[in-house]
Order: C-alpha cells, then sequence, then structure tokens
C-alpha cells in the first residue's frame, strides 16, 4: 500500500512539474544560442528573459551579468521565476551609480500589462538607475532575498500594481523603495515584508539631477489614493528625508523600526494605521503627520522617542493608544491608556494616561524594551491591541497589555 501511495505522489508530482513548465539555466560562460540546460546554459539574462514561458524557471549560476527587461511572464498558478543558483551569488550590474544623471537602466525592468506572475529570488543589484523597475502596469511581481545598493533607487515601482517585496536589503542608493508617481499610476496592493532600507541618500549630487539632494527616503509610497498597502516588520535607517514618507490614506504598518538618522522616522500626509511601531534618533520628528484629510492616523502600542525637534508633529487629527511618547508634542492629539514623558507632558487628556519616566532598557543603544519598574508595564488597554508585540511575542503577559511597542 506505501508503495502505491509513493508512485501516485510521485506521479502527481510529475505531472504538476510538467504543468510547472520547464527548467533552464545561464552561467557567465555560457551561449545565448545553447539549450539552456544545465549542461549547455545561456549565458545573458536578457536573452533568457525572452524565452521564458508561463511556469518556466532559470536558475542563474554565480558570476555578473548585465540587466535583463521582461515584457511576459507567467498565470496565477504558474509564474515565470528567475533565481540565484546561490543566494547573493549572481550580481546583475547595470555599470551605472547613484551620482549620475538618469540613464535608464534598471537591473531588473517587469514592463507592460502582460508582464504578470514573476517572481525574482536571491540576487545582487548593483549600480542601476532603478535596482528593480515595475512600469507600464506589469503586476504580481513578487521580488525576495535580494540585496540592492549603489543605485539611483533600490526598487521603483512606476506603474504597477499587485507587488510583493519581502527580504530586501536596499542600502546605499539615493532612494530606498519609491512606489508610485505623484497622485498617478497607484500602486495598489503592495506588500513590503522584512525588508531593510539603510544609508539610501545623497552623498554626491550630479549637476542636473532632478531628485532633491534632501528628499531621500527609504520607503516612500507617492500616491494618496494608492489602496492596500502594507508595510511589515520593516527597518529603516540612515535617510537624508523620512525613514517612511507615506502618502496613501489606508497605509498600514506593522512591527516596523525607523531606527535612526533620518529626518523624519514616520512622514504620514494623509490616514495610516500604525502598530507595534517604534521611532528613535531621528533628527527631526518621530512621526510627522501633515492633514489634508479628515482621516485620522491611528496609532496602537507605538514607542515614539524625541529626535532633535519634537517626538510628534501633528497637522490634521492623530488617535493614539498604548503608545509611550518621550518629547514634544506639537497639535493636538486624541489619545488614551499612554504614556507621555520628557515633554508630552501637556499633551496629556486621556484619563487612562500617564506621565513619567517610561524606564527604557537601555535607549542610548537603541533598547526600547521595558524595565520591570516601568510605569507603562500593564498599563495598556486590551481593546484593539495587536496579540504580539514588536518582537512577535505573545500580547498581554502579566496582568495586561503595556504601554509601548514591547511586552513584559
Ligand atoms: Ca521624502
Ligand atoms: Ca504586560
Amino acid at each position: 500500500m506505501r508503495k502505491v501511495i509513493a508512485a501516485l505522489a510521485l506521479a502527481t508530482w510529475v505531472a504538476s512539474a510538467a504543468f510547472a513548465g520547464q527548467t533552464f539555466y545561464a552561467a557567465t560562460n555560457g551561449d545565448d544560442g545553447a539549450p539552456g540546460s544545465q549542461e549547455k546554459p545561456w549565458k545573458t539574462l536578457s536573452a533568457a528573459a525572452e524565452t521564458l514561458k508561463a511556469g518556466d524557471t532559470l536558475v542563474v549560476a554565480p558570476g555578473t551579468y548585465g540587466p535583463a527587461t521582461l515584457t511576459r511572464g507567467g498565470s496565477a498558478g504558474a509564474p515565470v521565476t528567475i533565481r540565484a543558483a546561490e543566494k547573493l551569488k549572481a550580481i546583475v550590474d547595470g555599470k551605472g551609480g547613484t551620482a549620475k544623471v538618469e540613464t535608464g537602466t534598471a537591473g531588473f525592468a517587469f514592463k507592460g500589462p502582460e508582464c504578470r506572475h514573476v517572481v525574482l529570488e536571491g540576487f545582487e543589484i548593483v549600480r542601476s538607475s532603478w535596482g528593480v523597475l515595475v512600469d507600464g502596469g506589469a503586476s504580481f511581481i513578487e521580488v525576495t532575498d535580494c540585496d540592492i545598493h549603489g543605485c539611483r533607487m533600490g526598487v521603483k515601482v512606476a506603474a504597477g500594481t499587485d507587488c510583493v517585496f519581502r527580504r530586501l536589503k536596499l542600502h546605499d542608493n539615493k532612494y530606498g523603495m519609491h512606489l508610485g508617481d505623484k497622485d498617478k499610476n497607484r500602486p495598489h496592493r503592495m506588500l513590503v515584508e522584512d525588508c531593510e532600507a539603510r544609508n539610501n541618500h545623497n552623498k554626491t549630487q550630479s549637476a542636473g539631477d532632478p531628485i532633491s539632494k534632501d528628499n531621500c527616503d527609504g520607503f516612500c509610497v507617492e500616491c494618496g489614493d494608492a489602496q492596500n498597502i502594507v508595510f511589515r516588520r520593516c527597518f529603516a535607517s540612515g535617510s537624508t528625508d523620512a525613514a517612511y514618507d507615506l502618502k496613501p490614506d489606508d497605509v498600514v504598518l506593522e512591527n516596523c523600526i525607523a531606527g535612526g538618522d533620518c529626518a523624519e522616522g514616520f512622514k504620514l500626509w494623509r490616514g495610516a494605521r500604525l502598530a507595534n511601531c517604534l521611532s528613535y534618533g531621528n533628527s527631526r520628528w518621530a512621526v510627522q503627520t501633515s492633514g489634508g484629510s479628515n482621516k485620522p492616523v491611528e496609532m496602537i502600542n507605538c514607542t515614539l522617542v524625541v529626535g532633535k525637534r519634537s517626538a510628534v508633529e501633528v497637522r490634521g487629527q492623530v488617535r493614539m493608544v498604548n503608545c509611550i511618547v518621550v518629547g514634544a508634542v506639537q497639535g493636538a492629539v486624541e489619545e488614551d491608556y499612554s504614556l507621555l514623558s520628557e515633554g508630552a507632558e501637556s499633551a496629556r487628556k486621556g484619563q487612562h494616561s500617564l506621565t513619567g519616566d517610561p524606564k527604557f532598557k537601555d535607549p542610548a543603544k537603541g533598547d526600547f524594551h521595558l524595565h520591570d519598574g516601568s510605569p507603562a508595564v500593564d498599563s495598556g488597554t486590551s481593546a484593539g491591541a495587536p496579540q504580539t508585540d514588536l518582537d512577535g511575542s505573545p500580547r498581554p503577559k502579566g496582568k495586561g497589555p503595556d504601554m509601548g511597542a514591547y511586552e513584559r
């Protein structure tokens, strides 16, 4: 019986593998006229990109390659997959650089409405105008486990929807990730998970470069009415502008950190919902909201620590529950069950809110977990509190939920 089941399982696997398409190979010593087999691989990713069909996988051997543009893809059950054989050992070099005026080279470009359902995995992408570019209405593009640096923009969605960006390291570009254009080409349905944006700024700017020297963000979404934009477990530091500069009304940030050396931690233009987020050590505000909408920014279980100016600057409406704020609050905040400290005390209106030292473990080293004696411990409300904290540990522990991003 066991043999029959094994045989059936194998038959099913073979059938689905056949349905799933073919596996091809590329290597720097290959030949674009070759069949693309493991023994006789292709040479360039640009030639391979023309050949791949729904369900096909391209496995790319270690080495350095030129850019590739995809204008076709797969389908929902049978994506086209382009994968580095060894993670970050296949490098795509656009041979441009951050300081250059736009040259129009993307490491990987996904272009046009026929380019749908493509998965890109495990590449290092360098010296391109855009490390990854989604344009012309491409959709269902999933980019994972890539290291993108030395580019003008790490990831740009110029015109596209339904993308997933996961475990990307975006560093030493001008911009980290830039989704959408100013109120056109709405980048609906974007999921950004476990991505890091570090040191994306404009060190050397060429004459005529249209990017303002000061306006370099870690993560930016331009379109106010883009829908279903989610950032989860992302980290940003070292941008000359914001860590997160996000215009959409309904953007959601869960377990995200703005970890220092940016102008603003979270720059939110209209509505937004932040849960378990931490902002500290930024040179202007931990959070700045710009209003422009009657939809309030909502924050629950966030820890917001003053940069050089104030902790929170509010234009528009902000609602805060279970938060810790250290530093001045400018503008009106509707808050409750929050701990307001070091200049934020006068903003306290909520009947369950507190003032006092939050007793962070080691704030100088960026550790905003709570000491035992912190007044924030067990002082929050369970109404609406996320069931896990910024570390992913269960909430509540002890007698109730704590205020701030970490539960103890
Ligand atoms: Ca900006
Ligand atoms: Ca607790």
